[in-house]
């Protein structure tokens, strides 16, 4: 019986600083996402957009902050058609949109989790640790606080209640390489388990990969990914409006979903800050597509899978 995967788009464009997000979902299904996955036998359903109501603007103390009321709105038409969507499918992608949409999505699947009396996980890879609140941010772009909202940080009374907050002892980030100094004191402060890119270049990515989905095992957790293009070289994604240098690289990138998906322990995906106004011929919608077909089980040769 072949698995069960939905994809779900959410053209979110008002947390990042530049316009062009709210062409991701577009994108990838132009490079035929869907088709990619049920090649590689899921069963596939395509749930269309979520969408947002026009919004007043909403103020707030920090007068960096833009597009308040827009992402507020995004988190609460997310977290219920995630956790909707991964009550009935076995593994949901969540199609961005900037990374603001996590806010949402790991919320909903945080409430999910919780329905199932089972802790959540959240493997992070991006080069930014997204951990501003609402009170530190300095760009006011609010891609740069979904981990903070997510794991409970105080300073939010703005955006939706939390019901569920996931442990920051649960998250994982790979790749990080450009951190604030808000951000660097939190990571401490919280226990959040980060691996930057030196880190990476000094032990490969399997190793802190391969503890990491130990721990989740040993938990019975389910697995959250969130992937943000930026989490990739520029030079082999230039489709974001964050490029930082160094970072994954291809193979890098396709080992560490050939790893996840031999675990089989991811249970929701989110693809974020595609921005295809900056792409070149649709190479990294097309990249994205590949990532996310080796973590649907894509392979080169057939193999034993590595015993767990
Ligand atoms: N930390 C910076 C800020 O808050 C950059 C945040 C950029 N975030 C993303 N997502 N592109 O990871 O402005
Ligand atoms: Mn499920
Ligand atoms: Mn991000
Ligand atoms: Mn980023």
């Amino acid at each position: 019986m072949s698995r069960t995967c939905s994809l779900l788009g959410a053209a979110i464009q008002t947390g990042a600083s530049q316009p062009g997000c709210i062409m991701g979902p577009a994108a990838l299904r132009t490079a035929g996402l869907a088709a990619v996955l049920s090649e590689l036998d899921w069963e596939v359903t395509d749930l269309g957009d979520v969408t947002i109501a026009p919004q007043e603007p909403m103020p707030h103390a920090n007068p960096a902050i833009h597009d308040l009321a827009e992402t507020c709105a995004w988190i609460k038409a997310l977290a219920p058609a995630a956790q909707k969507a991964a009550a009935e499918h076995d593994l949901p992608v969540f199609m961005g949109g900037d990374h603001a949409m996590a806010a949402g999505t790991v919320s909903g699947i945080a409430a999910h989790a919780a329905s199932l009396g089972r802790p959540l996980f959240v493997l992070w890879l991006d080069a930014h640790p997204d951990l501003h609140t609402l009170m530190t941010t300095e760009s006011g772009n609010l891609h740069g606080t979904p981990v903070a909202y997510f794991t409970g940080q105080p300073d939010f009374e703005a955006y939706p209640p939390l019901a569920h907050a996931v442990d920051p002892r649960h998250v994982c980030m790979m790749g990080i390489r450009s951190v604030d100094p808000a951000e660097r004191a939190r990571i401490k402060e919280i226990g959040v388990e980060v691996h930057d890119m030196r880190a990476l270049d000094e032990t490969g990515v399997l190793a802190p990969l391969r503890a990491f989905l130990a721990r989740v095992r040993a938990a019975n957790g389910l697995l959250h990914v969130s992937f943000d293009v930026d989490f990739l070289d520029p030079q082999i994604a230039p489709a974001v409006g964050t490029t930082v240098p160094g970072g994954a690289t291809f193979r890098e990138a396709h080992l560490i979903m050939e790893e996840l998906c031999d675990s089989n322990l991811v249970s929701s995906l989110d693809l974020v800050e595609l921005n295809p106004f900056l792409d070149e011929r649709g190479r990294t919608a097309r990249l994205l597509c590949d990532f996310t077909a080796s973590l649907f089980g894509r392979r080169v040769l057939d193999r034993m899978t590595r015993s767990y």
